[in-house]
């Protein structure tokens, strides 16, 4: 259906900063919006974020510039088909015309690329899911059918997510493949808020970081993740079999002068004695995944610990930023196994197909991720269906804009498993 009109407007994320929602209008009167989310330890080599730089108006922050770009770019767009997003794309790509969408900015572009879907979703009458799953098998290399993703709940927040002394970024906790979703999901609840009764009774602060989870002050990682499996146990689930452990360790906020600075612990690691640390937690605590352990210009370390291990999931974020050239380089370097998937550091959907189906040929895993700013808008969970991803993080399973995101999958599971 052809593209009517487009309209944009500055709204706030979970953060209390401004951000972009686009809606997208069609001529038969069906409509779509989506809302951009926003980073904090955000890659350098992501795409462009335009905010206003106006300090009279959210410290700077304002998104007023990307609404009038938008507005701009309707006329390009009106009589366009709404499902070609392949055209609608990369017409964005060419009118920006910059490396990085630094001319248009990569949230404007994104919230009219992702609002395209939703139009076209609600003009077919069918689910985003679904209307995802058709567009990603039109350039995927293989057919991909539709599957429930395995949720990572970051259900403690360090580092740049909370004003602790944690150093690693996120702790989550991931249910066993062996249940659905809903169970996964309970279970890991569950935890949480045994989790919350502990630091309780511990007298420990159970005020929440930017992603939901909590932020007490911790002596050190160690005892972070002892806490968890404590919790984890004492709600009578198997650590290991039930609920295993991940990390994000969002090493490059870490990395300083080639030096890893674990202030809050008091360490200080050359890139080998960060590997051996970091193997060091991974082989005594039996953890599964890891994200981010080393800087994202410390290739040849992350080279180094993608060759020590056999079944640890190492994840590129800052590393591979949906890049599919960056991801290229992974995959020719042997780096990492899998790579985060976040539609905002790269500025299309299209692009985060390809990047999603370059993995995928390469048997790298995928992991649908929200950003540490987000919104009431849970797109990524009909993403992570519809391309059969596997795998989803969003937060904590606590406040509105993480929860909303697995409860639309809760919503999903239903549709499709009844
Ligand atoms: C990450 C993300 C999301 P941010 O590092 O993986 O958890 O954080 O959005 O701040 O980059
Ligand atoms: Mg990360």
């Amino acid at each position: 259906m052809k593209i009517k009109q487009i309209d944009a407007l500055e709204v706030l994320d979970s953060r209390g900063k401004p951000t972009i929602r686009t809606t997208v209008y069609l001529e038969d009167g069906s409509r779509g919006a989506a809302i951009v989310p926003s980073g904090a330890s955000a890659g350098s080599f992501e795409a462009h974020e335009l905010r206003d730089g106006d300090n009279s108006r959210y410290f700077g922050f304002g998104t007023l510039k990307a609404v009038e770009q938008v507005k701009g770019l309707s006329n390009h767009l009106i009589g366009i088909e709404s499902d070609d997003q392949n055209k609608i794309d990369t017409l964005l790509i060419d009118i920006d015309g910059t490396e990085n969408k630094e001319k248009i900015g990569a949230n404007s572009i994104l919230s009219i690329s992702l609002a395209c879907a939703r139009a076209s979703t609600n003009s077919l009458n069918i689910p985003l899911y679904e209307y995802i799953n058709i567009l990603f098998n039109n350039l995927a290399s293989k057919e991909n059918k539709f599957s429930m993703p395995r949720p990572m709940l970051n259900i403690l927040n360090g580092g740049v997510h909370a004003n602790n002394n944690i150093d690693i970024q996120e702790f989550m906790i991931i249910p066993s493949n062996k249940f659905s979703f809903k169970e996964g999901l309970r279970k890991a609840a569950e935890v949480y808020m045994h989790l919350k009764n502990n630091l309780d009774q511990n007298k420990l602060s159970t005020t929440v970081g930017d992603e939901g989870g909590f932020a007490p002050n911790f002596e050190s990682n160690e005892i972070v993740i002892e806490e968890i499996i404590k919790s984890i146990e004492e709600t009578g689930m198997e650590y290991g079999e039930d609920i295993s452990l991940g990390l994000d360790c969002a090493s490059s906020e870490l990395y300083k002068d080639k030096i890893y600075h674990l202030e809050g612990e008091g360490n200080k690691f050359s890139s080998d004695e960060m590997i051996d640390y970091l193997m060091n937690l991974v082989n005594k605590y039996q953890i599964i995944s890891i994200e981010d352990p080393l800087d994202e210009s410390d290739w040849s370390a992350w080279k180094k610990l993608s060759e020590k291990t056999n079944n640890l999931q190492i994840v590129g974020d800052d590393i591979f930023v949906t890049n599919k050239e960056l991801l290229e380089k992974g995959i020719a370097e042997k780096v990492a196994n899998s790579i985060l998937i976040k539609p905002n550091q790269i500025g299309t959907l299209t692009e985060t197909f390809q990047a999603i189906d370059l993995a995928k040929s390469n048997d790298y895993g995928t992991i649908i991720s929200h950003r540490s700013g987000e919104t009431e808008d849970t797109f990524i969970s009909d993403l992570a269906v519809g391309v059969d991803a596997r795998q989803i993080k969003s937060g904590a399973p606590a406040r509105s804009d993480r929860t909303a995101k697995y409860n639309r999958l809760l919503i999903i599971e239903n549709e499709l498993y009844p």
